[in-house]
C-alpha cells in the first residue's frame, strides 16, 4: 500500500463500450490500488463479469523462434548479447517447425500461439518467414500473436496482410524507471511502435514486469501509462520477473509480495475492463492460491506449456488441475474476446 484509500474517495470505475473515454491519472488508480482488498476486489470482480465470463481462462502458447544474441540491453533479460547468462543464440526457426509447435499447442488446449525473436528490430529479408509462419499457424485456426522488437510501418503492413492477429511489444515498466533498466532503447521507441501497430490495423498486446526493483508507484504508473493509450491495449500480459543469472536486474529484483501483485492485478481489470490480462511470467513461483486470487481479480489468460521463451512453465496438467480444482475452464477462441 502506497497511500490511504477510504472506500468512498475514489471516483467511480472505467468506461463503457460506447461512452466517451477518460484518461486515468495516477492519483486516481493509487487511491484504487490501496482499496481495502474486498472493495478493490468487488469492483475488480464487477467490471469482469460485465465483459467476460469469470470462469474462462484463455490458454496462450509461446515460441522463440528465434533465442538470444540480441543487440539490445534489456537488464532482465536471457538472451541480451550484453549479459553472460548461458543462452545459446539460435538462427530463426525454419516454418515448418513453427507450426508443427503450434499444432502441438492446439492440441494441449492453447488458443493462440506467440512467436517470439530476440531482435531489436526485424531484418527485411526475416519478414518472409515470419509473414509464412503467421499464415501457417492461422491456417490450424488459431490467433496469431507475434513479438519481433521495434516494427516500422511497412512491416506492421506486411504483418497485417499475413493475417497477424496481435503484436506484443511491452512497455515493461514506469517510465521513471525505465532508464535504469534499458539503454539502447527508450520508452517513445516503444510507445512509436505501438502507434504503428494501432495504425496499421493489428491488436496490441502490452504489459510489463514487476520484481525488477521498481516502487509500488512505478508498477502503478505503468498500468496507468497503457490504460491511456487510445484505445489500450486488447491484451495486457503482466510478468513476475523470472531470475536470469548473470542479468544486472539479478543484483536489484525483488521478490513480489503476493497480494501486492493481486492488488495490481485487479487494479488492471479496473483501468482496462474489456482487456485480456494475462498473468504471464513467473506463474511458476506462484502458489495455487495466489492464481485463484489473481483469478478472481480478474486475470483471464495464461501461458501454457512448460516453457516460456528460455524460462520454465508450470507442466499443463498442472494448470488443468489447478482449473478443474477451481471450476473453471480454459476460454473457447470467442469467449475470450
Ligand atoms: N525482443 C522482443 C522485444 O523485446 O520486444 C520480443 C521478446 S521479449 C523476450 C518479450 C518480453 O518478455 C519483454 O518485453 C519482457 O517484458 C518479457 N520478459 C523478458 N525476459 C523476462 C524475464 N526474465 N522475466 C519476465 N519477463 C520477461
Ligand atoms: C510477455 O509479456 N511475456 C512473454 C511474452 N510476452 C513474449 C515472455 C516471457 C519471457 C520470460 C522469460 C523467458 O522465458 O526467457
Ligand atoms: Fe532483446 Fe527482447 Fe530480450 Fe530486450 S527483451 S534483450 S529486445 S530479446
Amino acid at each position: 500500500m502506497i497511500g490511504q484509500a477510504s472506500v468512498t474517495t475514489v471516483s467511480p470505475p472505467a468506461t463503457q463500450a460506447g461512452k466517451p473515454r477518460r484518461s486515468w491519472t495516477e492519483a486516481e488508480a493509487v487511491a484504487l490500488y490501496d482499496l481495502p482488498l474486498p472493495e478493490l476486489m468487488f469492483r475488480a470482480q464487477s467490471l469482469h463479469r460485465r465483459h467476460f465470463d469469470p470462469t474462462e481462462i484463455e490458454q496462450a502458447s509461446l515460441l522463440s523462434i528465434k533465442t538470444g544474441g540480441c543487440s539490445e540491453d534489456c537488464g532482465y533479460c536471457s538472451q541480451s548479447a550484453a549479459y553472460d547468462t548461458g543462452v545459446k543464440a539460435t538462427k530463426l526457426m525454419e516454418v515448418e517447425r513453427v507450426v508443427a509447435e503450434a499444432r502441438r499447442a492446439k492440441e494441449g488446449g492453447a488458443t493462440r500461439f506467440c512467436m517470439g525473436a530476440a531482435w531489436r528490430s526485424p531484418k527485411d529479408r526475416d519478414m518472409d518467414k515470419v509473414c509464412a509462419m503467421v499464415r501457417g499457424v492461422r491456417a490450424l485456426g488459431m490467433e496469431t500473436c507475434v513479438t519481433l522488437g521495434m516494427l516500422a510501418p511497412d512491416q506492421v503492413a506486411r504483418l497485417r496482410e499475413a493475417g497477424l492477429d496481435y503484436y506484443n511489444h511491452n512497455i515493461d515498466t514506469s517510465r521513471e524507471f525505465y532508464p535504469e533498466i534499458i539503454t539502447t532503447r527508450t520508452m517513445d521507441d516503444r510507445l512509436e511502435t505501438l502507434g504503428h501497430v494501432r495504425d496499421g490495423g493489428i491488436k496490441v498486446c502490452s504489459g510489463g514486469i514487476v520484481g525488477m526493483g521498481e516502487t509500488i508507484a512505478d508498477r502503478i504508473g505503468m498500468l496507468v501509462l497503457l490504460a491511456n493509450l487510445d484505445p489500450p491495449p486488447e491484451s495486457v500480459p503482466l510478468n513476475l520477473w523470472n531470475e536470469i543469472r548473470g542479468t544486472p536486474v539479478m543484483d536489484k529484483g525483488e521478490p513480489v509480495d503476493p497480494i501486492a501483485f493481486v492488488r495490481l492485478v485487479a487494479l488492471a481489470r479496473i483501468l482496462m475492463p474489456e482487456s485480456v490480462v494475462r498473468l504471464s511470467a513467473g506463474r511458476h513461483a506462484m502458489s495455487d492460491e495466489t492464481q485463484s486470487l489473481c483469478f478472481l481479480a480478474g486475470a483471464n489468460s495464461i501461458f501454457s506449456g512448460d516453457v516460456l521463451l528460455t524460462t520454465g512453465n508450470p507442466q499443463r496438467q498442472q494448470d488443468a488441475a489447478l482449473l478443474a480444482k477451481l471450476g473453471m475452464r480454459p476460454a473457447t477462441p470467442r469467449a475470450a474476446r
